[in-house]
């Protein structure tokens, strides 16, 4: 008898060290553009951890990350029509199907993070999140991303004049294209996947993006005149295929929304971190890094809001975002 209980007691103990390796029952496909250990990448597999505990293994999260899955734009068709479940991605991508990103996509509509964050983690963004299911999409949550500013292989940009003529790639959003043409720059919206080779054989002088992109993406190799504009700090968004959301019981649409909402304390300490060490890690590679005479930047944004603030819905969301505090 004693030979048998100890027997079971070790299986039960073996059985209970393998739930943490071993795979959920449901593994949900999640898509991200950037490498193994970036920021988003992490929260996402946070996300997965805590679901997998949370229903004691019945739902887990696999993170295709590097971009294994296709370019950003392709894997939000894969997460709309359902091959994928998940997926983290820019809201810039979003602009022309889902409008009211375009508040939060806006030039300079953000004072600070802080700001940003009050924002995006009260009324307002729950109005966003909302925007995305007729788009066949749920909105999970906003991770940090910082803020963007252009880089370029040529010259320090101190002024908007500084722009004039030079070539970037922007992300793929009207606003972006709009705002690069307001600085008096030409903008080519492009695959992220493809920047690096662009620039390193001139069909383009630049980009722009944040701290942790332009390192890892090796970006300030081949541009390395950052200039700190800051024209957006716009967050990313973690989606779900809405049908697939629909699928759960209302109990487990609960835990995965709380899940999600944990994951972004995790994501937003991980991307404080990741910047500092991309800013060092960039700067000990010989990036020339500038500060920009900034209001000539924000005066310049005028037509983007014109063109792109159009209806009440959006005229509403901006007068609210600015009225935050
Ligand atoms: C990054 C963002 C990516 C992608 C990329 C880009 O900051 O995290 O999702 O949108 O920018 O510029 O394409």
């Amino acid at each position: 008898m004693l030979h048998i209980s100890k027997l079971l007691s070790g299986v039960a103990l073996a059985s209970l060290l393998m739930l943490g390796t071993a795979a959920a029952q449901t593994v949900l496909k999640s898509s991200d553009t950037h490498p193994d250990g970036y920021p988003t990448v992490e929260g996402v597999k946070y996300f997965g951890e805590l679901i997998k505990e949370r229903t004691a293994g019945r739902y887990g999260v696999e993170v295709y990350h590097s971009a294994q899955l296709g370019e950003e734009k392709d894997t939000i068709e894969q997460v709309r029509s359902g091959v994928i479940e998940l997926n983290r991605v820019s809201m810039a991508p979003f602009n022309g199907t889902v409008k009211e990103t375009i508040v939060p996509a806006l030039p300079y509509i953000f004072r600070s993070e802080e700001h940003m964050h009050a924002v995006m983690d009260g009324p307002i963004g729950d109005q966003i999140k909302a925007a995305f299911e007729p788009a066949g999409l749920v909105a999970l949550a906003f991770y940090d991303a910082g803020s963007r500013s252009f880089y370029n292989s040529k010259k320090p940009i101190k002024t908007v004049a500084d722009m004039k003529g030079l070539k970037f790639r922007v992300i793929q959003s009207d606003i972006f294209v709009d705002m690069t043409a307001a600085l008096g720059a030409n903008a080519t919206p492009m695959p992220y996947g493809e920047v690096y080779s662009s620039v390193e054989t001139g069909v383009i002088d630049g980009a722009e993006n944040n701290f942790p992109s332009y390192d890892t993406a090796k970006h300030f190799e081949v541009a390395k005149f950052l200039s700190l504009d800051q024209h957006t700090i716009l967050p990313e968004v973690f989606v779900m295929n809405k049908a697939a959301f629909d699928k759960l019981t209302p109990e487990d649409q609960a835990l995965f929304k709380q899940a999600a909402k944990d994951s972004v304390a995790k994501q937003r300490e991980l991307w404080a971190k990741k910047t500092a060490e991309s800013r060092a890690t960039v700067e000990k590679a010989g990036a020339q890094i500038n500060e920009v005479e900034k209001q000539g930047f924000i005066d310049a944004m005028k037509p983007v809001y014109a063109k792109h603030v159009k209806d009440d819905v959006l005229k509403k969301l901006v007068a609210d975002v600015q009225a935050a505090k």
